[in-house]
């Protein structure tokens, strides 16, 4: 039996030396190079193609290169009852930490005004609220959203989170479901996007959800670009009622050169970079995974395929 690795061919370059150290006597196949799909037991993957997961009739388990499985679960051959494991890589939240609340203090000193005003000459100073009078929420409350929340904690602004089902966290405000969601958004003046993409959470940045925002908010979306209905998000920066956003991942990616976005003055845009999965911190895991997966033991961030996370 043998292990499947499907991603960019150069990335093998990277992951090889780590998995085949924690897991010696496995065999493994390079993605398009599948051999006799009866011998896969196990798939590693980033993107699968559509149909590929279903043609392996003896998969045990598929594990994501990332934190989300959206990428996963859009193919609809995808076997039902094969387990399907997102990454809970401590690396990844700490990349992710590092980068909100680098966006997050960004907006809050009012960086990019500063940036305009320097490439003007101007020697202005800007009004901005101390951190305690700053409100931010965090959408989606997991590994990452709360690495982000303990980060930004220290610095005094007031914490808000909003999850699907009911859920605590210290120091932090936290609201759950769509009918909590107004509320939620009523009292994010920096607002960071961290869901999972499913077909509840798709589009959920939209016109309506824009417009519930305090005047003058800032959006940071580190989740995927499908959150965000761009047209409504780019209309509620020319009213103003946005203030600016950064934004790390598109709906299509790499943006499109001349997209409206590049070179909007209100908006900051990275490529896909917030959080990246590290050979060296994710293989140990996805070893632990297999392994347990093999033995029958229990697994952390097995996906539940209703919710979609
Ligand atoms: C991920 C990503 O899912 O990089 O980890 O987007």
């Amino acid at each position: 039996m043998a292990i499947l690795f499907q991603s960019s061919a150069d990335r093998w370059a990277d992951w090889q030396p780590p998995l085949t150290a924690l897991l010696p006597g496995e065999e493994f196949r390079l993605h398009p190079g599948t051999g006799d799909p009866a011998s896969i037991e196990f798939a590693v993957v980033w993107k699968p193609p559509i149909g590929l997961l279903a043609s392996l009739p003896n998969l045990k388990g598929v594990l994501s290169l990332g934190a989300g499985v959206d990428h996963i679960l859009a193919d609809p051959t995808l076997p039902p009852n094969v387990p399907v494991v997102r990454l809970l890589d401590p690396s990844l939240a700490a990349q992710m930490a590092e980068y909100v609340t680098l966006a997050v203090l960004a907006h809050h000193r009012r960086r990019g005004d500063y940036a305009a005003q320097q490439r003007d000459g101007v020697w202005r100073v800007l009004d901005a609220p101390g951190a305690t009078r700053r409100r931010i929420g965090i959408m989606g409350f997991g590994m990452l959203g709360e690495a982000c929340a303990a980060r930004l904690m220290p610095f005094g602004f007031p914490l808000a989170g909003w999850v699907r089902h009911a859920q605590t966290a210290e120091g932090v405000r936290m609201f759950a479901g769509t009918e909590q969601l107004a509320a939620f958004l009523a009292c994010s003046d920096i607002l960071v996007c961290l869901l999972p993409l499913t077909p509840a959470t798709h589009g959920i940045l939209n016109a309506r959800a824009l417009a519930l925002l305090p005047n003058g908010a800032a959006v940071i979306n580190v989740a995927r670009g499908a959150h965000v209905v761009v047209d409504d998000l780019l209309a509620a920066l020319e009213s103003g009622h946005l203030s600016g956003a950064t934004l790390d991942v598109f709906a299509d990616e790499p943006l499109a050169p001349g997209h409206p976005l590049w070179h909007h003055p209100k908006v900051t845009v990275t490529p896909h970079i917030a959080a990246i999965t590290r050979p060296a911190h994710a293989a140990p895991i996805i070893a632990d995974t297999i392994q347990r997966l093999r033995a029958g033991r229990p697994v952390a961030g097995v996906v539940n395929r209703h919710k979609g996370y």
